[in-house]
């Protein structure tokens, strides 16, 4: 038998990790497995429509969010949350909350330079701009994770290299 878990992807806007995350959900539910995607897209439309981008607001975003895999976790799911999650405090919060036995830190460490050269959806400009306020790696914070489950470097391998890794480890790890 295997155990459910929480494979948390943070990092940088545009550093990927929804991508990624992505990649391996495809993985995972093509083996077979019943597996569970949340990230902006399709949180931030509905159960946390209401909230912005201020420390608070994010913290209460994640929280729903950390009680929501808590759910799809004891109902057998692999769940996989891919959000910003800057600061360590909003990361330790998710992880009270899921239960650290059952909560897999991946840093998606890409660069800032690198999320901002490509700048897919034109946001750190816009940011740099002063039109977008509190964005986070300009004028909000990003605390990278000291001890994380693993580390990508995304700027030195392909999205589906990194995919691969997060799903070895977390088959080893969860017994898949
Ligand atoms: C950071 C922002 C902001 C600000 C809008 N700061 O690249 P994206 O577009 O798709 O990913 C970012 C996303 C971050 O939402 P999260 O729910 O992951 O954030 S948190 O965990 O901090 O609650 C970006 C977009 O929303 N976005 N404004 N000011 N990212």
């Amino acid at each position: 038998g295997h155990r459910a878990g929480v494979i948390w992807l943070t990092g940088l806007s545009g550093s990927g990790k929804s991508t990624i995350a992505a990649a391996v959900e495809r993985e995972l539910f093509t083996a077979g497995h019943f597996v569970v995607l949340l990230d902006g897209d399709n949180v931030r439309t509905g159960l946390c429509g209401d909230l912005g981008f201020s420390l608070e607001d994010r913290k209460e975003n994640i929280r729903r969010i950390a009680e929501t895999a808590r759910l799809f976790v004891a109902a057998g799911a692999q769940v996989l949350c891919s959000f910003v999650s800057p600061t360590r405090e909003i990361r330790a919060m998710a992880q009270d909350i899921i239960g650290a036995e059952d909560f897999y830190e991946v840093f998606v460490n890409t660069p800032l330079e690198v999320c901002e050269a490509r700048d897919v959806k034109g946001l750190y400009a816009k940011a740099r701009a002063g039109e977008i306020k509190g964005f986070t790696g300009i004028d909000s914070p990003y605390e990278a994770p000291e001890n994380p489950f693993l580390d990508l470097k995304t700027a030195e391998q392909t999205v589906a290299a990194s995919a691969q890794e997060v799903v070895r480890a977390i088959r080893n790890e969860l017994t898949l």
